[in-house]
C-alpha cells in the first residue's frame, strides 16, 4: 500500500516548500507540494519536482573515499568509515598541534537550510576545537546590512499579502525563477487590476511576463531610488504624517535628493528621465504598492547601500501601513530561534581563551594562498561547492590544489570541490534526515523526519560531526546531543513569535505559522513604526546615502572599461540551484550560455549558438552565445553556475568574477564584473 510521508524542501530558496511524498515498499514514487500549505499550495518548482531523479541517481556518493590521483583529477578509492574518521581526526590533531587549531577552516554554506545540518553540531565541533570561524558572506551579507541599516530588522511583507497589492515592483527579483511561490499571489493581484513592473538589467522570464520592464544598468539602483525620492518629495507625494511620526532625518533626506534629478539618474541607470518620473509618481500614488526586492541588487560594489536606498521607499510613502504594501527582502529574522545555544560559540574560549579568527568565505582563494600566522592547513567543506561558486576561481583552485592542504568534503555528489578532497564523506539528503526549517520568504516554521532510508553508508552532517567529536576525544555533553535535543534547544526562546511552539506540535502539524499576528491576521510589521532600531524609528541618515558607480562598470574605471567594455552579470539559473543539479545535462546547457545583445554580437562576428570566450585579467571561460534580446548593449548575462569540470576548459563563469568586497557586509561583488568576449568557434 502506498504511504504518504511529509518532508520539507531544504534548498536555499525563499519558498521552503512543504512536501508530500508517496512511498511504496520503502521507495518514493511521487513527490509533490503540500496542497494544504498556505504558501506551497500544492505545487513545486521545476528543479525539485524532479528531485527523485537526484535522490536515486546512480552517481550519488554512498561510501567514504580516499583520493588516489592528483588533486582535482577525481580519482578515489573506497574506504571504511573507521578509516575515514581516524584519518581525519589524526590529521586535524596533527595540524592543531603544529600550527594551532586556527589552521583548520570549516567552509560551508546553504546546501541545506535545515538548521541542524546547516549549522548545528558542526558549529559546536569547530568551536570546541578552536578552529578559524567562517564569515558566511557569499550570498546575502551586504543586503543584510543594508536592510538592517534601513529598518533595524530583517523582515517585511508576508507573501500572502501580495495578493492585495495594486502595484508590484520586482526589483532585482526573478520571481518566476527563484521565488515561484510568490507568483500565484502576484497573479491574483493582477487579476484584480494590479500592475507588475520589473527592474533588472536582464529581461528574464519574470521580466517578459511583466506589464513593464525597466532595463537598468548593473549596480546603478541607488541612483534610481534617489531620483524616485527626488520626485516623490519634490511633488509632495510622501506620507508626511507617517514620516513625521516614525522617522528621523527627513530634512537631511530632502536636501540630499534635491541634486538627484531624474536626468542625472537617467545617465547612470540607462532609464529615461520621463520613465523615472512616471515610475516614482505611480509608486507613490498607487495603494497598496509592494516591492519584492531580492538579492540581485546587492551583488554589486554598492550592494548594501542599494538595498538600504530601496528599503527607504515604502517608509517615505507610508506604504507599510497598507495590507499588501511594504517590501520583502527576507523574513528570516522573525524566526527568533535560540541559535546561540545551538551553536555554542562559548566553546571557543575553552579551546583558545578567546574568539577564533574570522575568515571571509568570499575571499577563500586569498585565505588559501596568502594567509599566514597560521596558514590554512586543513579545510573541511560541507553544504557548499566553492570550486564552482566562489569568486575569482583561478585563485580558489590554486589554493585547493596545494599539496600541503588537507581537505575533507562532505557531499552527495562528486562535485568540483569533492574532486579536490583528500577524504570524501557521503551524506544524506533532506529526505533522509531530521531537521527544523525557518524560511526567508514566509513565516512558517517547519520540521521534517526522515521520509526515506539513508542509502549506502550515508550519514547526516549533524551525525558526522558528532562522530568526529567523539573520535577527537572531546567529551563535552553537548557534543553528544541528539537531533531532538537540538531542536528543543532551538525552540527554547522567550520571543513571543515562538510562543508555545513545541517539537510535538511541529511533529503533528509539520508547519506552524509564527505568532506574528493574532489569529492569522495580516502581519503589518511597521504600520506604526516599531522599526528594529533603538528608538523604534527609521533613520534616513542621508549623510551616508549617496551613489558612486562601481569601479567595474561603464561609469567606473575608464581604463579598465576600455579593455573590458562589457558588464557581466551571472544571475541564478531558473531550473537549478547554484551548482546543485550540475550533474543534469539540461542544467549544464543552460549554465553554459552567454546572453548578449545583437549589437555586441554583431560587432564581434558572433552568431547565435557559436562558442565564445569570455575573459578579463582574472581568467577566461568558454560559453555558447545566445543572441536573444535579454540584455541591452554593454551588458552580458551568464546564468550560474555549472560544474566547472564539465566545461571544455574546466572553468565556469566564476573564473571571471571578482573577490572585491561590497561597501558593507563583506559580500562578494559577483555582478560588478567587466569582461571582453570574442568568438572562438562555431
Ligand atoms: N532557480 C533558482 N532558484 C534559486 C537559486 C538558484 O540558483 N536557482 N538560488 C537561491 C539563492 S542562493 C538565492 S541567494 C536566491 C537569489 O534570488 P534572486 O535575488 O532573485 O536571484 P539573482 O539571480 O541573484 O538576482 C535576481 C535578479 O537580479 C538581477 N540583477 C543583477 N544585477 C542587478 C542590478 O544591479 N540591479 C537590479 N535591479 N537587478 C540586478 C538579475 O538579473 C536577476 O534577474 O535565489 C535562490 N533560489
Ligand atoms: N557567478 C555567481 N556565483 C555565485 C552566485 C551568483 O549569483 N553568481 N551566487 C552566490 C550565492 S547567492 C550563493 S548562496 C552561493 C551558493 O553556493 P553553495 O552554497 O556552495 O551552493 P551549491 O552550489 O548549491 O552547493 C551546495 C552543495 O551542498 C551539497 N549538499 C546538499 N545538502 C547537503 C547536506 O545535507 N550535507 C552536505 N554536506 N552537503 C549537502 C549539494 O550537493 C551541493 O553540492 O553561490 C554564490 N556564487
Ligand atoms: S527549491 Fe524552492 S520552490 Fe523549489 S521546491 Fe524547494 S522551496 Fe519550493
Ligand atoms: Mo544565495
Amino acid at each position: 500500500m502506498p504511504e504518504i510521508r511529509h518532508s520539507v524542501c531544504a534548498l536555499d530558496c525563499p519558498d521552503t516548500c512543504s512536501l508530500v511524498l508517496t512511498v511504496e515498499d520503502g521507495h518514493a514514487t511521487r513527490l509533490r507540494g503540500d496542497p494544504g500549505h498556505p504558501v506551497t499550495r500544492g505545487f513545486l518548482c521545476g528543479k525539485v519536482a524532479q528531485y527523485l531523479e537526484r535522490e536515486y541517481h546512480p552517481q550519488r556518493l554512498l561510501y567514504p573515499q580516499r583520493r588516489v590521483g592528483a588533486k582535482g583529477a577525481g580519482r578515489f578509492e573506497r574506504i571504511t568509515w573507521d578509516e575515514a574518521l581516524d584519518t581525519i581526526a589524526g590529521r586535524l590533531r596533527a595540524v592543531a598541534d603544529e600550527f594551532g587549531p586556527e589552521a583548520i577552516l570549516p567552509y560551508s554554506y546553504k546546501g541545506t537550510m535545515g538548521l541542524l545540518n546547516d549549522g548545528g553540531m558542526d558549529r559546536r565541533f569547530f568551536h570546541r576545537m578552536g578552529a578559524s570561524r567562517l564569515d558566511r558572506t557569499i550570498c546575502s551579507s551586504a543586503g543584510t546590512v543594508g536592510l538592517t541599516q534601513a529598518l533595524g530588522v530583517r523582515y517585511g511583507t508576508e507573501p500572502e499579502q501580495f495578493r492585495h497589492a495594486k502595484l508590484i515592483l520586482a526589483w532585482g527579483a526573478n520571481i518566476l525563477g527563484t521565488n515561484v511561490h510568490l507568483w500565484p499571489f502576484v497573479m491574483e493581484a493582477r487579476r484584480n487590476g494590479a500592475k507588475l513592473y520589473t527592474i533588472d538589467p536582464n529581461r528574464n522570464r519574470t521580466g517578459a511576463a511583466s506589464d513593464k520592464h525597466f532595463f537598468i544598468n548593473p549596480g546603478s539602483d541607488i541612483a534610481l531610488a534617489l531620483a524616485m525620492m527626488h520626485v516623490i518629495i519634490g511633488e509632495g507625494l510622501h506620507d508626511a504624517d507617517y514620516v513625521e511620526r516614525y522617522t528621523e532625518g527627513f530634512d537631511g533626506l530632502r536636501a540630499r535628493v534635491r541634486a538627484w534629478t531624474p536626468q542625472r539618474a537617467a545617465e547612470l541607470t540607462g532609464i529615461a528621465a520621463g520613465e523615472i518620473v512616471q515610475l516614482a509618481r505611480e509608486y507613490a500614488t498607487t495603494r497598496p504598492a509592494a516591492i519584492r526586492l531580492n538579492y540581485g541588487v546587492q551583488r554589486s560594489e554598492r550592494g548594501a547601500t542599494s538595498v538600504r536606498a530601496i528599503a527607504l521607499l515604502p517608509v517615505l510613502t507610508g506604504s507599510w501601513k497598507d495590507v499588501g504594501g511594504g517590501l520583502q527582502l527576507s523574513t528570516s529574522q522573525a524566526f527568533h530561534l535560540n541559535r546561540a545555544a545551538l551553536e555554542r560559540s562559548d566553546l571557543q574560549h575553552a579551546a583558545l581563551g578567546r574568539q577564533a579568527r574570522l575568515l571571509n568565505m568570499s575571499l577563500l582563494g586569498q585565505a588559501l594562498t596568502t594567509l599566514d600566522n597560521p596558514p590554512v592547513k586543513a579545510l573541511v567543506v560541507y553544504n557548499s561547492n566553492p570550486a564552482a561558486i566562489a569568486p575569482n576561481q583561478n585563485v580558489v583552485l590554486g589554493g585547493l590544489r596545494r599539496e600541503d592542504l588537507f581537505t575533507v568534503v562532505l557531499e552527495q555528489f562528486q562535485t568540483d570541490t569533492a574532486d579536490h578532497a583528500d577524504i570524501v564523506l557521503p551524506v544524506t539528503t533532506f529526505l533522509e534526515h531530521t531537521d527544523l526549517y525557518l524560511a526567508y520568504g514566509h513565516y512558517y516554521l517547519q520540521m521534517a523526519r526522515p521520509a526515506l532510508t539513508a542509502p549506502g553508508e550515508t550519514k547526516s552532517n549533524n551525525h558526522i560531526f558528532r562522530l568526529l567529536a567523539a573520535r577527537m576525544g572531546f567529551d563535552d555533553a553537548c557534543l553528544a546531543d541528539s537531533d531532538d535535543d537540538m531542536i528543543r534547544t532551538l525552540l527554547d526562546s522567550p520571543h513571543p513569535f515562538l510562543k508555545d511552539i513545541t517539537l510535538e506540535q511541529l511533529e503533528r502539524e509539520h508547519s506552524v505559522r509564527l505568532k506574528v499576528s493574532p489569529n492569522g491576521a495580516p502581519f503589518l510589521p511597521f504600520a506604526e513604526g516599531s522599526f528594529g532600531t533603538p528608538d523604534g524609528k527609521c533613520h534616513f541618515d542621508a549623510a551616508t546615502l549617496d551613489y558612486q558607480p562601481p569601479l567595474e562598470s561603464r561609469h567606473g574605471d575608464a581604463a579598465l572599461h576600455s579593455r573590458y567594455p562589457l558588464e557581466l552579470i551571472s544571475p541564478k539559473n531558473d531550473d537549478s540551484m547554484n551548482s546543485t543539479f550540475g550533474h543534469r545535462d539540461t542544467v549544464d546547457l543552460a549554465t553554459a550560455t552567454l546572453h548578449l545583445s545583437a549589437a555586441d554580437a554583431g560587432a564581434r562576428g558572433i552568431r547565435h549558438g557559436c562558442q565564445v570566450r569570455v575573459f578579463n585579467d582574472r581568467g577566461a571561460c568558454l560559453l555558447r552565445a545566445s543572441v536573444d534580446g535579454r540584455v541591452r548593449p554593454g551588458v552580458v548575462c551568464a546564468p550560474s553556475s555549472r560544474w566547472a569540470k564539465r566545461a571544455p576548459d574546466q572553468r565556469n563563469i566564476n573564473a571571471l568574477t571578482s573577490d572585491r568586497s561590497t561597501d558593507f557586509g563583506g559580500g562578494p561583488t559577483f555582478y560588478s564584473c567587466l569582461v571582453q568576449v570574442e568568438r572562438c568557434g562555431d
